[in-house]
């Protein structure tokens, strides 16, 4: 199944509104430190597919919020992936030459600088964050928001602390509930605080974030057993980054532990769910069923 025109028309059309936001708040290539400006730049405009953003917007607009109010934290977001994918490429982690179909920042720029690139994004990402100027939300809200966003990229159930987790299991036999921990975490903390995210800077009731985080958990954990089975059905070519890496790293894969098969059952029920989160909302929630499925039909 491939993802419907619809939703991947809307998604490109948003990602190109996020790159012009991105362009604006990323300093240029030309102000010093210009190499560590270049790299920064060169992974953030690599051509991702912008879905962390997106979800930031769709919910946020969902709610009742501006594009403007959202851009920011939707920005900052992806400049928080965008570091953790240098890092995670660096030798020391997973150690690719390949990511969103370029050399990976280390390979271009070197290591000293990649860790730097990725330092600055996520120092950076925080800086837009507590910009007085920029989201334009009631103080107490947007200190709210940068507690949503640093705690998913923290240790605890969040970012950092799947990502270590993801390490220590390497080549280790790792039981189910570990690998749902490592997902939900790696992956989901932040897929799951940038639809928070957009409900919180659109002033939802604490009941609707709730509702929208417990969307953002199905959809996470979709999203990442979607990209396990991708990593084993796909081409490199396909992906823009190196196929095939989980298995040869024996890394703790959906696929691995439960199959194939039973792989794509998961994902699909946790697509349903989360669709069926969305529906009761209570807001137009059309867009945000859409990418609930797009999720798992994606082709990268
Ligand atoms: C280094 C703190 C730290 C964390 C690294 C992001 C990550 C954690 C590792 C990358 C490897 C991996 C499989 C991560 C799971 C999340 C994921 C599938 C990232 C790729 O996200 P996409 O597909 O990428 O949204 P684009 O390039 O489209 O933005």
């Amino acid at each position: 199944m491939s993802a419907p025109e619809p939703i991947t028309s809307y998604l490109a059309q948003r990602a190109e509104e996020i790159n012009a936001w991105l362009d604006r708040l990323v300093p240029s290539e030309t102000i010093p430190p210009q190499q560590l400006h270049c790299a920064m730049r060169y992974s953030l405009f690599a051509g991702g597919k912008r879905l962390r953003p997106a979800l930031v917007l769709a919910t946020g607009e969902a709610f009742g919020a501006s594009t403007e109010s959202l851009m920011p934290a939707a920005c900052a977001i992806e400049m928080i992936h965008t570091y953790s994918l240098i890092h995670d490429d660096l030798p020391a982690m997973d150690n690719d030459d390949l990511r969103r179909g370029r050399p990976t920042c280390h390979k271009k720029f070197g290591e000293a600088t990649a860790i730097l690139a990725g330092d600055a994004l996520l120092t950076h990402a925080f800086r837009v964050l507590s910009d007085d100027r920029g989201m334009k939300i009631d103080p107490a809200r947007q200190v709210r928001v940068i507690r949503e966003i640093a705690t998913a990229a923290d240790t605890v159930d969040a970012l950092i602390g799947g990502q270590m987790a993801d390490i220590e299991g390497e080549g280790k036999p790792t039981d189910a509930a570990t690998l749902e921990y490592i997902h939900r975490s790696k992956t989901g903390a932040m897929i799951r605080a940038s639809v928070v995210t957009g409900a919180i800077i659109a002033g939802a009731s604490d009941d609707s974030v709730e509702e929208v985080r417990a969307y953002g958990s199905a959809i996470g954990l979709a999203f990442q057993i979607a990209d396990d089975i991708l990593d084993v059905t796909s081409t490199s070519e396909q992906l823009g980054k190196t196929a095939g890496k989980d298995m040869a790293a024996l890394k703790a894969t959906y696929p691995a532990i439960h199959g194939l098969e039973s792989s794509h059952a998961r994902a699909r029920e946790l697509v349903e769910e989360a669709v069926r989160i969305a529906a009761r909302l209570g807001v137009a929630s059309g867009v945000l069923e859409e990418i609930a499925r797009f999720i798992i039909a994606r082709r990268s």
